[in-house]
């Protein structure tokens, strides 16, 4: 969906290397600031053991006030530097195991961390962040990403954090989406009609912004629409998590046997990179919603579209050039159905711009689906859906859009030709 051409190349080249410095308090150096007197010159004896295995080992590491993290904390394992170079390689947030395009594994450091008041969290631990700009790291698994950056990160290709479908176009939350502070689903979800008319259309999920409410179904006994999902969660991204999914559509009162209501779109997941130095963004970091589904059977309700994610940049400098892309957008709502042969269509999933992914509308009496909330402004909502007509479905709302931050500890830039949707808060 983003940029395919990138990820269509075969070959990996990912290099995880040594660690670049050590917590675990080798003797030797004099000084980890102080240069070397002669840098050709290796270190005493690295293996050397500690004079004092007790004492603190703080000075070893460089610490910074990191957003959601202590980079020091003992908890953490040592980094090692991180590469990802040609096509598109995956990162499991459930398991931190990192696939290459080729299918090779690797288990670069990280820990499984605990939030307040948020899910837990996969931290990831590295010297340096490089992705190419040839290259693509798709995020999945259960928990949001958390990158620890002990020097530079320069995304030159694709971070996707993104909700994505399988191969059988199921919607697939992205990492750490769907959190227990999003609304109940049930609250968004359309009502089934009870008798023949239309059910209702589904809220859209909200997160960034609200997100936005489905159409009611028509005629006798029809079913009402689902609210929207409320904005929700801070500015500041804290704690880190993904965003909201989409309220599923009303039945068509069983006319026709099993559930006709349009499934809700899964929403975008979540990632921060937090580094010591500099956070350099010339590639695309995206975070999208999926659309609602269609209503399945006449009469049902279109899904509310899935939020977009979150996206937290964390650096000493924060430099977003003209090429970049930043995205965290809802997805549209699905339609409405309606009797006679034509389909309804399913909302459109976010893309990475700043164009609102729009709500299903082909068919005439069924209602047609919201917007995804995308860019600045009232945009940002998740647009409601339309009621249905002759007896026709109403559609899903659209979900609104997640939330970006960008905070540059000592500077921030955003170039006039980035791409940053919604607007990145300090
Ligand atoms: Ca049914
Ligand atoms: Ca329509």
């Amino acid at each position: 969906m983003l940029r395919p051409g990138l990820l269509a190349a075969p070959l990996a080249a990912l290099v995880v290397a040594g660690c670049a410095f050590d917590r675990s308090g080798i003797a030797g150096d004099g000084g980890t600031t102080a240069p070397d007197a002669d840098p050709t010159t290796p270190d005493a004896d690295p293996t050397a053991p500690d004079a004092d295995p007790t004492a603190p080992d703080a000075a070893d590491c460089v610490s910074w006030p990191a957003v959601n993290v202590t980079p020091c904390d003992d908890a953490l394992p040592a980094p090692a530097g991180l590469a990802i170079g040609t096509g598109r390689h995956r990162y499991d947030t459930s398991t931190g195991v990192l696939t290459a395009p080729g299918g090779a594994t690797s288990t670069p450091p990280s820990v499984i961390m605990a939030q307040p008041d948020g899910p837990d969290v996969r931290v990831l631990v590295v010297t340096t962040l490089d992705v190419a700009a040839d290259g693509g790291l798709t995020v999945e698994g259960e928990h949001p990403l958390l990158v620890v950056v002990h020097g530079d990160a320069t995304i030159a290709g694709l971070i996707d954090v993104s909700a994505r479908r399988d191969n059988d176009g199921d919607g697939l939350a992205g990492p750490g989406a769907g959190a227990a502070a999003c609304a109940p689903a049930e609250v968004l979800d359309g009502e089934p009609s009870t008798g023949l008319g239309g059910g209702g259309g589904a809220g859209g999920g909200g997160y960034g912004e609200d997100g936005g409410d489905g159409g009611d179904g028509h005629g006798m006994n029809h079913g009402d629409k689902g609210a929207k999902g409320p904005k929700n969660g801070n500015d500041t991204i804290e704690p880190l998590r993904g965003g909201c999914r989409g309220g599923d559509g009303g039945d068509d009162g069983d006319v026709l046997g099993g559930d006709g209501g349009g499934v809700g779109g899964e929403a975008g997941g979540a990632i921060e990179i937090t580094a010591l130095g500099t956070i350099t963004v010339s590639g695309t970091i995206a975070a999208g919603g999926l659309g609602g589904a269609a209503a399945s059977q006449v009469r049902g309700g279109g899904g509310g579209g899935g939020t977009g994610g979150a996206i937290l940049l964390d650096g000493e400098d924060v430099s977003i050039t003209a090429a970049a892309a930043l995205c965290a957008n809802g997805g549209g709502g699905g339609e409405g159905g309606q009797l006679g042969i034509a389909l309804s269509e399913d909302g459109h999933d976010a893309t990475c711009d700043e164009a609102r992914a729009p709500g299903g509308a082909v068919q005439t009496d069924g209602g047609d689906g919201g917007a995804g909330g995308a860019a600045g402004g009232m945009t940002r909502k998740g647009e409601s859906g339309d009621n249905g007509a002759a007896e026709a479905g109403g559609g899903g709302g659209g979900g609104s859009s997640g939330k970006i931050r960008a905070r540059g500890r000592g500077s921030r830039s955003i170039a006039s030709g980035a791409v940053v949707s919604p607007p990145a808060a300090m």
